[in-house]
């Protein structure tokens, strides 16, 4: 029975599921930190009562319960310990904190202070605005979650991009496109009636984060979500996230003025046309007046664009962006074109299509660029574009939801991948005009700047299907907000919070997430390999994969394989995608003696006998890879058999079954890939390696069907 009531204690209640996220308010244990919390809460002074404020307070209340087991107590400002307000008001308050005009907070972002009031040690919590002094108490709590020292804080933070936004791929039906959690979170039918509390976590799990805006509806979109019916629901949700700072944006179908419209054309330059997004655009605004703006996905795919009507893509956004500029809405419009004429490699379409429209967007305009030149691969180098568009503001678009990296089944923490792409040098203004200098408006200042996750989240209990998956939409938000954290750092916090702060758990899993992207790229596309999975639903390996309706859909494409080697060849020699780059990178990725080996089949193409940095031939060096990574999955199998001292059964369980499948997956990339690539390298897997356990036949053979993520709407 005691021994039922500490487990309680230790893990919560509602912690099992996962429910909470890392907002999952743990009880502290007796220590100088869980006194000096208890007095700041027993002592708090709000300065106001905007609808953030009651959101900061209502949170507030929350981690007390659930931490102190107490309710806040409101104070008087001069026995206040804790103090909450906007700069403004704050300053109202004549001496409780001293700050230089330059030190002041500015916008969204905050300050975290330790100061003296009245004699009494107390904490402000200030921000630029009151959304500010909101992510300014989420910072303070994670503060108190994470087990840091709560005696001297002097914590600034500003978000260094403005549009921090998930997408969300959801369809009216409720089918999420490439949605590995379940369906949409969003309950269409019952919107607006009934608001699913749901939406208020949901809300507090993002701007706990900083993230401030969500696309609600697929790239692939539905003319319906613009019907007055639709936007009233979008309208709902707009009103729960509204005191969270969380903006709600929509994708919009190009040829929506022939579909609702009944127009004979969506030409962009054509008057009608512009007339009826601008009503359409001054409807949506009666209805939510802060309405975000809009995503496209146009000539893509499928979709409808301006390139249907001989325009361009800065015409079909400059119209939009006409229509929104008066509301201070924004268009987001995608570089995640390959359409039309099949070009010589898929991986030059976007540069090639929008490099000549640099300088031609309106100021309104975003255009929104994915990591890398494919597709969300689980190692792509960054992409050429990054580098490309001078005067032109791009945001980055990175995939949480794991379409390539084993679905909610794998354990893949990707904040490793996104700094990755962050990081990398463009080389647009000389050495260090890093991705993430370029996304920060650092070359083109006070215009728009922003990231997009296309989001992982859908009705499962634990939201992401797989407890570590969380991680990718947290660490997506922290990183969004500052693209220089590290992952380290990020992985840290979330354990913490999610979890437990006991050393012995966080230091082994730390380790395993930091490397888990790693041993996912060794199993699946080791060595710059890309686009080699399954062709029906992106389940599981197909390098065989050789006939589909687009050459640039099929595995052989891109992997090239053959009885002398492997590798596209994106050099001058080939296709030269490679020139596309700044010379400094172009030179580095072209030269093989530079290329590092982690893109070298990326941009060359190789003979298997190839003698690699590590002495290995090439043929070896894969084969290694491939072993590595499958055992590297048994690896973080032993560890997390250890960890169930520190996790409740309920998620230690979850992620052990979890883990069981990644590891045959794993096994079946690797035995998959070998084999095939076997039957051109006609070179022996060596002996100290274990020999599949069956034939390349078999494998080929297995199918899976009804794979999540194939929604359509
Ligand atoms: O990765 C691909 C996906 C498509 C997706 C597309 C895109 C929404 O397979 O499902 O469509 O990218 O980003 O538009």
């Amino acid at each position: 029975m005691i021994t039922a009531l500490l487990v309680l204690v230790a893990f919560g209640s509602s912690a099992q599921s996962g429910y909470d996220l890392w907002l999952n308010y743990r009880p502290m244990e007796a220590s100088v930190r869980a006194t000096q919390f208890k007095a700041m809460m027993s002592h708090v002074y709000f300065a106001g009562s905007s609808p953030q404020l009651q959101a900061a307070r209502e949170e507030l209340t929350r981690a007390a319960k659930g931490m102190l087991k107490t309710a806040i107590v409101n104070t008087p400002a001069d026995q206040a310990q804790l103090i909450i307000g906007n700069i403004d008001q704050i300053a109202k308050r004549g001496d409780i904190l001293k700050l230089s005009k330059a030190e002041r907070p500015t916008g969204d972002g905050f300050i975290i202070r330790s100061v003296t009031n009245k004699g009494r040690k107390a904490v402000v919590v200030t921000g630029g605005t009151d959304l500010g002094v909101l992510y300014g108490v989420f910072a303070f709590l994670r503060h108190v979650q994470t087990n840091k020292d709560l005696t001297n804080l002097q914590i600034t933070e500003h978000p260094k991009m403005m549009h921090r936004i998930l997408d969300h791929w959801d369809n009216p039906n409720r089918s999420v496109e490439r949605g590995y959690a379940g369906f949409s979170i969003w309950n269409w039918h019952k919107l607006p009636g009934y608001t699913d509390p749901r939406y208020t976590d949901y809300a507090r799990a993002n701007a706990s984060v900083g993230i401030n805006g969500s696309v609600l509806n697929n790239v692939n979109a539905n003319v319906i979500m613009l019907t007055p019916a639709y936007l009233a629901k979008a309208k709902a949700l707009a009103d729960v996230f509204r005191p969270y700072g969380i903006k709600v944006y929509l994708s919009i179908k190009f040829s929506s003025p022939i579909e609702l419209g009944k127009l004979s054309t969506a030409d962009p330059l054509d008057p009608q046309v512009r007339k009826w997004w601008k009503d359409k655009v001054d409807e949506i605004y009666s209805v939510i007046p802060d309405f975000g703006g809009f995503l496209v996905k146009a000539n893509s795919e499928g979709q409808p664009g301006p390139q249907s009507y001989g325009r361009t893509h800065a015409d079909g956004a400059n119209m939009l962006g006409e229509a929104l500029a008066p509301h201070h809405g924004i268009v987001m419009w995608r570089a995640f074109v390959y359409d039309n004429n099949v070009p010589d490699d898929r991986a030059k379409q976007a540069y090639s299509e929008f490099k000549p429209l640099d300088g031609k967007f309106n100021d309104n305009v975003i255009v929104q660029v994915k990591n890398g030149a494919i597709d969300f691969q689980p190692r792509e180098p960054f992409h050429p574009l990054f580098g490309a568009m001078a005067k032109t503001p791009l945001m980055l678009e990175v995939q949480l939801t794991q379409e390539y990296l084993g679905f909610s089944t794998h354990l893949v923490y990707e904040a490793p991948l996104f700094k990755e792409c962050l990081d990398a040098d463009t080389y647009a203004k000389g050495k260090g005009a890093t991705v993430a200098k370029v996304l920060e408006g650092t070359y083109q200042p006070g215009k728009l700047t922003g990231m997009a996750g296309v989001a992982n989240i859908g009705t499962d209990l634990n939201w992401c299907g797989h407890p570590f998956a969380q991680a990718n939409w947290y660490s997506f938000g922290r990183l969004a907000w500052d693209p220089g954290a590290s992952a380290e750092a990020i992985a840290d916090d979330w354990l913490r919070m999610t979890f437990t702060n006991d050393k012995r758990f966080i230091d082994p899993i730390k380790d395993h997430m930091m490397r888990s992207r790693e041993n996912t790229v060794n199993y699946m596309t080791p060595l710059g390999l890309h686009h080699i999975m399954s062709a029906d639903g992106h389940y599981g390996p197909g390098p065989w994969t050789d006939k589909m309706p687009r050459a640039d859909w099929t595995a052989v494409y891109y992997h090239k394989a053959d009885s002398l080697g492997i590798g596209f060849d994106r050099t001058a020699t080939g296709s030269n995608a490679v020139a596309q780059y700044f010379p400094e990178v172009r030179d580095h990725f072209a030269d093989l003696s530079t290329c590092p080996d982690i893109y070298l089949l990326w941009f060359h193409h190789l003979s298997w006998n190839y003698k690699m940095r590590s002495g290995k031939t090439l043929w070896d060096e894969l084969v290694d890879h491939y072993y590595k990574g499958a055992a590297a999955v048994q690896g973080m199998q032993k560890v997390w058999n250890g960890m169930r001292p520190y996790v409740d059964a309920t998620r230690y369980n979850e992620v052990k079954q979890l883990m069981a499948v990644q590891y045959d997956e794993a096994i079946r990339w690797r035995n998959s890939c070998v084999l095939y690539f076997q039957t051109f390298s006609k070179k022996p897997i060596g002996d100290q390696y274990s020999k599949p356990e069956h034939d390349l036949q078999y494998y080929r053979s297995l199918h899976y069907y009804n794979v999540p993520g194939l929604g359509t709407n």
